[in-house]
């Protein structure tokens, strides 16, 4: 869904009480899951706002009142501990819901565009990288007391890695697409990894690693930041809150913000791992949790980014060999080339491995 016409958005918008024009609705944000668009609204009383209306991709998810709770409890429960924290508020319809369900069944939702806030695929400083690993952080440390058990696992084992790996190994085996034999590299290197995609599991059932509440969608460009200050202004992108592993959230920012080229970027040559954004990552998301983590935790945080990293090139590479209906793309080998930068970015971090266990080292006073 690129586009749709202003008197369809009208009609949308009525139902949340929104009565005027749309004076313009384009696609906004680079997310690969939802269509979002962003409205210039003239209400009949002659206000001009902005408001980010979203259909909720219903393929993906499969219990779209679910994640409309548990992102109302969570962030209830960081809005009654600090006023400071911001978050979307939805609007309602007249009967109270944060959904509308339209005739041909797509899942809307609006919200207030933050005015004055901006998101970053690619962080143009240091402070930039610095301020969303720090709001994630902070979010860690908001939920800390949170019980995680209480939420809806939305998308179950989203971040189990070794289940991912035997989604992967089938869609190999079942190559609807005939396309396996153009990827063979890029299965060898998936599948000479296999021993380790079981490891944050068995750290976690041996004790090791705490389930807490996590985010784990944690790419920048999920993180407004205020366009003057570029401080954060909030963690936006809540649909996949669920029980899960800091280390993970620590690593699916790391996956895709330490990379010096775009997710997608098709000349290899310019997609590297840089450690100097890695540390800068590890700095600002440690300040965020202020203390939550345990030097286990600290410790494996060099694997989140890695595990991270590898699983979504199995994504990108399953979705690929499946036909491309998961991840939204504008062109034939996209889902490929999306792989093939994180397959380069894991063997980087392998090449890296040592500095960054020393640097995570650091951050436990040891
Ligand atoms: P998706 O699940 O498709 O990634 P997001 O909720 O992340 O959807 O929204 C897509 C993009 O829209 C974001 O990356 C951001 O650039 C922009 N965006 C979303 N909400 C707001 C908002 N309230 N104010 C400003 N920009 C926003
Ligand atoms: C998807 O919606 P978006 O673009 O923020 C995906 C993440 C992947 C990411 C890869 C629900 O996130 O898991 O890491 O693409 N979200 C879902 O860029 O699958
Ligand atoms: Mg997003």
């Amino acid at each position: 869904m690129k586009m749709f016409s202003n008197n369809k958005c009208e009609e949308i918008l009525s139902k949340y009480g929104l009565n005027g024009n749309v004076l313009s609705c384009r696609a906004f944000g680079s997310g690969h899951i939802n269509n979002t668009f962003l409205i210039n609204f003239l209400s009949n009383n002659g206000k001009n706002i902005k408001y980010v209306l979203q259909a909720v991709n219903s393929n993906v998810f499969k219990n779209i009142y679910e994640i409309m709770e548990n992102i109302r409890n969570v962030t209830d429960f960081i809005k009654n501990k600090s006023v400071e924290s911001k978050f979307l508020d939805f609007l309602q319809t007249d009967n109270g819901n944060t959904l509308y369900v339209d005739d041909s069944g797509v899942y809307w939702r609006v919200y207030r565009f933050i005015e004055n806030s901006v998101t970053v695929d690619m962080p143009e400083t240091d402070n930039d990288l610095y301020q969303c690993a720090y709001a994630f952080g902070k979010f860690q440390r908001d939920l800390a007391d949170f019980p995680a058990e209480s939420l809806h696992e939305i998308i179950p084992d989203f971040h189990n890695t070794f289940k991912r790996y035997r989604a992967f190994l089938d869609a190999v085996e079942k190559d609807i697409c005939g396309r396996a034999h153009k990827v063979e590299s890029e299965i060898d290197f998936i599948k000479s990894r296999s021993d380790f995609y079981g490891l944050l599991d068995e750290k976690y059932r041996s004790g090791i690693l705490p389930l807490r509440v996590s985010h784990n969608d944690t790419k920048c460009n999920n993180v407004l930041l205020d366009c003057e200050t570029r401080k954060a202004v909030c963690v936006i992108d809540l649909d996949t809150i669920m029980p899960g592993f800091s280390v993970n959230d620590f690593g699916d920012a790391v996956r895709f913000g330490t990379s010096t080229a775009a997710e997608d970027e098709t000349d290899l040559s310019k997609v590297h791992f840089d450690f100097d954004k890695f540390k800068i990552y590890a700095r600002g998301f440690l300040d965020g949790c202020d203390g939550l983590l345990t030097d286990e935790e600290i410790m494996l945080l060099p694997e989140g980014a890695k595990m991270m990293t590898a699983e979504c090139g199995m994504r990108f590479l399953t979705d690929y060999l499946e036909g491309d209906t998961y991840f939204k793309t504008e062109r034939e080998e996209q889902n490929l080339d999306r792989c093939r930068t994180q397959l380069k970015l894991v063997s980087e971090m392998e090449n890296n491995w040592d500095r960054m266990k020393a640097c995570v080292s650091e951050f436990t006073g040891k």
